[in-house]
């Protein structure tokens, strides 16, 4: 793939959508097997160890289709259960430290939200960065005010690390987000949040051809 991270689209978690954390792990093998490449774990407000036993059966599960699993925030879990990489936000160590830590082992995504935020994540060694919320995402009040479409540009123009559209990212707005140069989608809902995961998934990597 040319855009030098190997993926368009990261499917980000969140157990909440479901029932039980085993829907969850259902709904993310149904993603893997429509071929999803890349899942970020990111729970919330949860116990670490139970985390870290979420984080070992996603290990498993992600490695059972060749697909990379990416740990929020915790760059321990993320090395104890041989995650190939962490996701960071503004709030997490930085980049720098996160590869310092992980001897380099650790690829290492950041969240931004703001040209600045992408600026220092890509100067402070991220190899790749969401920036978002690009439009109005049902959780809007927790991810602030969407970006837009615009600003998503500027970063594209300014950074050259690979760029991952995150917030309220439907299908009928790839096209959009990659004219204006993003390099792939981070999705929740439109995919967890779909009938047929399955089948949406599929949707989603056929416009991200
Ligand atoms: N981070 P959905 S927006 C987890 O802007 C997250 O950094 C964001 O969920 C950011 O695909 C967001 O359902 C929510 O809009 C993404």
């Amino acid at each position: 793939m040319a855009n030098g991270i190997g993926f368009r689209l990261y499917l980000v978690t969140d157990r909440r959508l479901f029932a039980s954390t085993g829907s969850l792990f259902t709904a993310v093998e149904d993603a893997l097997r429509a071929g999803v490449r890349a899942v970020q774990l990111r729970e919330k407000d949860i116990n670490i160890r139970e985390l870290l036993n979420m984080a070992y059966c996603m290990k498993e599960l992600t490695d059972r289709y060749g697909a990379r699993l990416f740990i929020n925030d915790r760059v321990d879990v993320a090395i104890a259960v041989e995650a190939h990489g962490v996701h960071l936000g503004q709030g997490s160590i930085p980049a720098s430290a996160a590869k310092k830590v992980s001897k380099g082992r650790l690829i290492v995504g950041v969240s931004t939200h703001s040209i600045t935020e992408a600026l220092d994540a890509a100067k402070d060694g991220a190899d790749f960065i969401t920036f978002g919320p690009i439009y109005q995402t049902s959780s809007k009040l927790k991810y602030g005010e969407p970006v837009g479409i615009n600003a998503l540009k500027i970063v594209r123009s300014k950074v050259s690390i690979p760029i991952m559209a995150i917030g309220g990212i439907k299908i009928d707005k790839i096209k959009e987000v990659m004219d204006s140069g993003a390099d792939g989608v981070a999705v929740i809902s439109a995919i967890l949040g779909s009938g047929n995961i399955k089948q949406t998934t599929e949707d989603f990597l056929r416009c991200l051809q």
